[in-house]
């Protein structure tokens, strides 16, 4: 009992004495730990006389109790403490007034901008839908297949709704455009797109502009003139452009954009990989399946569409070569546009 009695009153001192965590997990060690004094003293029942074994029995687990309260009532404190102590250490002053405390417009909102004011000129609407969406509009509506890759977890951010995920372009905005107003439509869709790469090259959020044109007698010439003019106005220079034909599930026929490389002028340089030509952005003839799909009546209407990546047009436009300097805020970059 006197043994008891020792191990209690040198446990709570050992206890409350303890500074820090790993002095405290030292000491819990000594007590509580396999080998620790409270199991050697349960241990000692053999040496007690049976008919005090029972009472012996309750007070070791009273004491193992104790010492269990005291510990986690000590981390808590120590924890507490830790706490307030790192709050004052990283206290700042938040009235203080800054100096340079004018912010400055991103290069990806001035060039979207650019881009939006040269389609106004054109007569192009604009028109703004949800990030969260529905895959019906994101992929279904647009022919893209069942089975296409880019449905995959791998390479799109799916909700935990049935049926929703994060828009991976800005299509589901022309899809809600054609079943709620009637034709003719000449709209642009600017926005957040959402895809599931991060490496040197891509982000897994970044901006599109598409477009889409919807009458009567609407043919390829009319979408040629359109994104030429579109490039000409952007770049500010009569630039090189050629269509390449490509394949998309929701065109046809499809096309690549391509113009003359605005870094070295169709000599060959490191942005063009020497090729003198730059992909800019694909387009095509709206796909007669996509137009039915949205109640368009194709004995009637044809349509021309388009898409841009817009950080890809500002790193042209502002010759940034690095897509991360967008997502870092450094003001020292973004004072530069
Ligand atoms: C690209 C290619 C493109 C479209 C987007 C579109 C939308 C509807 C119907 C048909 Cl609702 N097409 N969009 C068409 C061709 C190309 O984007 O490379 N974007 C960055």
């Amino acid at each position: 009992m006197q043994d008891l009695e020792e191990i209690k009153s040198s446990a709570l001192g050992e206890i409350s004495s303890c500074k820090d965590l790993h002095e405290l997990q030292q000491v819990k060690a000594k007590y509580l730990g396999k080998k620790g004094l409270v199991s050697q003293a349960l241990k000692r029942i053999k040496e007690i006389p049976p008919e005090e074994r029972r009472d012996y029995g309750k007070r070791v687990n009273a004491l193992k109790e104790l010492i269990e309260e005291e510990i986690k009532k000590k981390e808590e404190e120590i924890r507490r403490k830790e706490l307030e102590e790192k709050l004052l250490r990283e206290w700042q002053d938040l009235t203080l007034p800054l100096e340079n405390t004018i912010g400055s417009v991103h290069p990806i909102t001035l060039t979207l901008e650019r881009i939006v004011e040269i389609f106004r000129g054109m007569g192009f609407s604009v028109e703004q839908g949800p990030e969260i969406e529905l895959e019906d509009y994101n992929f279904d509506k647009l022919n893209i297949p069942k089975d296409h890759p880019a449905r995959d977890m791998q390479d799109t951010f799916y909700i935990n709704k049935e049926g929703y995920l994060l828009r991976t372009h800005t299509s589901p905005v022309q899809i809600r455009t054609m079943l709620s107003q009637k034709p003719p439509i000449q709209m642009i869709a600017p926005g957040r797109v959402y895809r599931r790469d991060d490496d040197p090259t891509h982000s897994p959020v970044f901006h599109q502009v598409e477009g889409l044109v919807v009458d009567e007698n609407i043919s390829f010439p009319h979408m040629k003139f359109v994104i030429e003019e579109f490039l000409r106005e952007f770049f500010q220079k009569d630039v090189p452009v050629r269509f390449r034909a490509s394949y998309f599930p929701f065109t046809e026929p499809s096309a690549e954009v391509d113009i003359g490389c605005v870094i070295c002028n169709q000599k060959g340089c490191r942005v063009c990989k020497n090729t003198g030509w730059l992909e800019v952005m694909g387009c095509g003839m709206v796909h007669p399946a996509v137009l039915e799909n949205c109640r368009v009546d194709t004995e009637i209407y044809q349509g021309f569409a388009f898409g841009m990546g817009v950080e890809r047009l500002a790193m042209l436009l502002f010759r940034i070569d690095n897509i991360k300097l967008f997502y870092e805020n450094d003001i020292r970059f973004l004072r530069q546009f």
